[in-house]
């Protein structure tokens, strides 16, 4: 079984999502160090022009977004279960939560309060990637006891649910809600300054977070970029043709698609022709010089599909 590479920066809260995981299943990764802001000229021969933050690498297999890279660890190294039996489905329908709306207001804080300090070219950047190409982060800022006060309400039921003598979210061991609600307090605690003090109000939460901060990120050992596009040349694609009859867009095996991010971040779409379909799942054989031929992954929910005229 190939190596896990994972592309990721330090300072990336969804990146820091995936690290969780890797922790609560004890892996030994390599790390790939990419830039914080395009261009990433050795991650687009693996994506295609997927730019976001982490992305996953299994020799000629890609993977791209946390859902997808999460599902492919628990598929591919299976115990620890980030998803236990009797919680099944539910940790997909609270990321929608945590990764949507909770999110996008943890955002607003870190970047609203700094507004004016952020360097030019990144405040831009995650301006438009965020909130479109009308984003305001002045107004974000101008708005934080708001946006605080949405934030604190939704802390208070994660409060909830952890108070009461309840080691992890879903009981004695970290599972994959775990891994969902940390990188989001990780991401307030350290980079807004009112995170600390916001968090103090929550004493279970507080000693969840520090549980699982103690599990680690698994053993990493960095990995330069030009190597893992050496690894993705000399392999081939791990990912077995399969075909979706119930499939609602007709896709198949062999069709020429595009895939992109849902929303009005400015993503650019990844071009390729369909090996793999699923209810949750789309990956794309494409070919590029410095890799050959790889095969990218992506989570169906939230990802909008085309066929290529
Ligand atoms: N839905 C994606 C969201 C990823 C995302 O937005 N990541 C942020 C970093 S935490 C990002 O890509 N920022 C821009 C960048 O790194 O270029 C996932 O779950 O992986």
């Amino acid at each position: 079984m190939g190596q896990v590479i994972l592309h990721h920066y330090p300072q990336s809260p969804v990146a820091e999502k995936v690290r969780v995981a890797l922790g609560i299943k004890g892996l030994s990764w390599r790390s790939v160090t990419i830039p914080r802001i395009p261009p990433k000229p050795e991650l687009m021969p693996l994506t295609g022009g997927y730019r976001r933050t982490p992305v996953m690498q299994i020799g000629a297999d890609v993977f791209c977004d946390s859902q997808c890279i999460l599902r492919a660890l628990d598929r591919r190294f299976p115990e620890p279960s980030l998803l236990p039996g009797d919680a099944a489905g539910m940790p997909w329908g609270v990321s929608r939560w945590t990764d949507g709306p909770l999110l996008d207001l943890a955002v607003r804080i870190v970047l609203g309060a700094q507004a004016e300090a952020l360097p030019p070219d990144f405040a831009a950047d995650r301006g438009r990637l965020y909130f479109g190409p009308d984003y305001d982060l002045e107004a974000a800022g101008a708005d934080l006891p708001h946006l605080t006060a949405q934030l604190r309400g939704q802390l208070g039921w994660i409060e909830q649910r952890l108070a009461g003598g309840r080691a992890f979210i879903l009981g004695a061991r970290p599972t994959l809600p775990d891994a969902l609600v940390y990188y989001l307090v990780w991401f307030i605690r350290g980079r807004w300054a009112g995170g600390p003090a916001l968090l103090s109000e929550f004493s279970a939460l507080e000693a969840w977070e520090a549980r699982v901060r103690d599990i680690g990120h698994g053993t990493s050992k960095d990995l330069d970029a030009g190597e893992a596009l050496e690894i993705a040349h000399a392999a081939e694609p791990q990912t077995p043709e399969a075909a979706d009859p119930g499939d609602p867009l007709g896709l198949a095996p062999g069709m020429a698609v595009m895939v992109v991010p849902e929303g009005d971040g400015g993503d650019p779409a990844v071009a390729g022709t369909v090996r793999f379909v699923d209810r949750e799942t789309i990956a794309i054989l494409r070919e590029d010089t410095r890799v050959g031929t790889v095969c990218v992954h992506f989570p169906r929910v939230g990802y909008r599909v085309t066929v290529a005229a």
